[in-house]
């Protein structure tokens, strides 16, 4: 009975919205666009490592070239489907706090999940939304139709950065952080709550599923001495892939509404 809270309130926008979401899948194409030579340039990476027993997992390159990053991730075990489609997974480079990601205890309310508002103090606010289109600021924090989605997943696109997001990568206090977990694998607690962010959301949506802190690499400005991804010089384009999935996850625009609203007041949180 308490994990339909989960499905509930979606649920009515979900078919009205499934014909809406349909154009999303139809953009094919990724943003991606050749950095131009500058000096200050390097290469950071992070490990994702699970938080909220999600079992998610990835890694994260970020190539920074002046005020231009290129954002290569691979996400693993993340929550896989919501409703009828994959499951939004909200992601983000979170700046301007500690640059760790939140302990277990971290949990302040009891419930076994660190939410976003307790790991706000140890990986800041949100300075980059890593969306599959359009709109990569912190307004986009919860725009759950323009995020990847699904168990596992390959996202890379060049995004714009601001100085104070170059600067806390470039000094490691920049965080990547992925949010959005399967419901089952919390605490009873946790599955019935809703979230901090907006009482209309379950708190499953918004909880922090994987972060990993930002580290610059030690070959200035070259590829990860580890080559692990290629990719990301060679601007291939996962992005199609990704926006594809993204027509099932636009049935959490219902999410996404309801977001709008909390965004105002806490998107430094999110
Ligand atoms: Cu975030």
């Amino acid at each position: 009975m308490r994990k339909s809270t989960f499905l509930a309130a979606p649920a009515l926008a979900l078919g009205a919205l499934a014909m809406a979401a349909a154009p999303a899948a139809a953009h094919s194409h990724g943003d991606s666009v050749e950095p131009a030579a500058s000096t200050g340039s390097w290469t950071s990476m992070a490990t994702l490592n699970s938080m909220n027993n999600s079992g998610t997992t990835g890694d994260a390159t970020v190539s920074v070239n002046g005020n231009e990053a290129t954002v290569s991730m691979h996400v693993q075990g993340a929550a896989e489907t919501f409703m009828d489609g994959p499951f939004p997974h909200a992601q983000h480079i979170h700046i301007g706090a500690q640059g760790v990601c939140p302990p277990p205890e971290a949990d302040e309310n009891g419930d076994g999940a660190v939410n976003v508002a307790e790991g706000h103090e140890y990986y800041g606010m949100i300075a980059s939304s890593l969306t599959t289109e359009g709109d990569t600021s912190a307004d986009s924090g919860l725009a759950v139709d323009r995020f990847p989605g699904g168990s596992s997943y390959t996202y890379e696109r060049t995004i714009e950065i601001d100085d104070a997001t170059k600067a806390a990568i470039e000094n490691g206090t920049a965080v990547v952080v992925v949010h959005g977990v399967d419901p089952t694998l919390l605490s009873e607690q946790a599955q019935n709550e809703m979230s901090e962010l907006d009482p209309s959301l379950p708190l499953a949506a918004t909880l922090p599923a994987a972060c990993g802190p930002l580290m610059a690499s030690q070959m200035d400005g070259g590829m990860p001495s580890g080559g692990a991804d290629t990719g990301v010089a060679q601007g291939t384009d996962n992005t199609a892939a990704i926006v594809g999935m993204s027509a099932g996850a636009a049935g959490l625009v219902a999410l996404g509404g309801g977001a709008l609203y909390l965004r105002r007041r806490r998107s430094a949180e999110a």
